[in-house]
């Protein structure tokens, strides 16, 4: 009798124990989200960058952009391996155009012949540039720059618009999700025909991040945060990286009554944008940024994977307006901006509304 005591006794310890550990398998799968349901980094740890790139954080380089023609430009573009912080202390060893993920952003005008050199500063592995506003051979013109060199290319931008450029080097989804991506607008011959009235442009680009250099985690996994950066047309402008953060901590600012032009684009690699700006509706959209795709009063507009777009629209009310993708599980991950509308234009300071 005393022996099955000790038996049911042993048993039950051992049905608990089994059922602590059954609760423990299960908060580590939640583990991936806290209370808030913030989506944990993908922390690269145990993920090394690959050898030659271990130890290089290369210092980002400007863009070089000179015109030479009336209507020819001169751009200089480097590719390079740089830190860059896509959540806070997390940093992550992108690849890169110049030090910047997105890249800088390219502004020529329509009719334009671009010279274009790329300067390849990684030391390990080619680079090329592919870029979406123009037409020529990518067996040519998007070809592969071998480490330590420099490439120089020409094609003619002759249509007007926000277009995606990305290093088109195999396997080209390692090198879109490891940063190799950004914008290059051709501005068209005419304008748009809001460009009197309009008061402030901001130029947004959304990309998404995955675990770092991981192509299984890029071609079967999800992205673990989507994220928007801003870029400038002014040299001295604000230009931040794709990260979860910047563009809630140091809001955008509008004045009441603003007509703002926004040129946005999606460079993924993987996931469409449904850009929305909330308390607001697009009065003007300009599809991939042509003024002939013109629409009117939309409330949200699709981007697909490198697709842009110019939207414009109109601040009535002092507040902080924010500015997401749809799509609110990439929200969750990041892909929240704030634009902090205040009477003078300035920020005064009051909390801004998160998303
Ligand atoms: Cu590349």
């Amino acid at each position: 009798m005393k022996k099955l005591a000790v038996w049911i006794g042993f048993l039950f310890l051992l049905g608990l124990f089994a059922g602590c550990a059954q609760s423990g398998n299960d908060s580590a799968e939640k583990g991936d989200t806290d209370a808030g349901g913030k989506v944990e980094a993908a922390s690269g740890e145990g993920v090394e960058a690959i050898k030659p790139h271990q130890d290089l954080n290369q210092e980002p380089v400007p863009l070089k952009v000179e015109r030479v023609g009336e209507n020819e430009v001169n751009v200089e573009m480097t590719a390079q391996i740089t830190d860059i912080e896509i959540e806070k202390d997390y940093f992550y060893k992108a690849w890169t155009f110049n030090g910047e993920a997105p890249g800088p952003v390219v502004v020529v005008e329509e009719g334009d012949m671009i010279n274009f050199t790329l300067k390849n500063m990684d030391p390990a592995i080619p680079h090329s540039m592919d870029f979406h506003a123009v037409h020529t051979a990518p067996s040519k013109n998007f070809a592969n720059v071998e480490p330590d060199e420099t490439g120089t290319f020409r094609f003619p931008a002759t249509k007007p618009g926000v277009f995606m450029y990305h290093c088109g080097t195999s396997p080209v989804l390692s090198h879109i999700a490891n940063g190799m991506h950004g914008t290059i607008i051709v501005k068209p011959k005419d304008g748009y025909p809001n460009d009197d009235v309009i008061d402030r442009e901001f130029i947004m680009i959304q990309n998404e991040w995955y675990k770092y250099n991981n192509l299984d985690d890029f071609s079967n996994g999800e992205p673990s945060q989507v994220v928007f950066s801003v870029k400038s047309f002014d040299e001295d402008g604000r230009n931040t990286n794709g990260d979860t953060f910047s563009l809630k901590d140091e809001p955008l600012l509008a004045k009441v009554g603003d007509r703002i032009r926004m040129y946005i684009n999606n460079v993924g690699p993987n996931e469409v944008s449904s850009f929305h700006v909330v308390g607001t509706i697009f009065d003007d959209v300009y599809m991939d940024g042509n003024p002939y795709n013109h629409f009117q009063g939309l409330q949200t507009v699709m981007l697909p994977a490198s697709g842009g777009a110019v939207v414009e629209f109109t601040v009535t009310e002092e507040g902080s307006y924010p500015i997401v993708t749809h799509q609110f599980n990439h929200a969750q991950k990041g892909a929240v901006a704030i634009l902090k509308v205040t009477e003078t234009g300035e920020d005064d300071g009051k909390a801004t509304m998160s998303h």
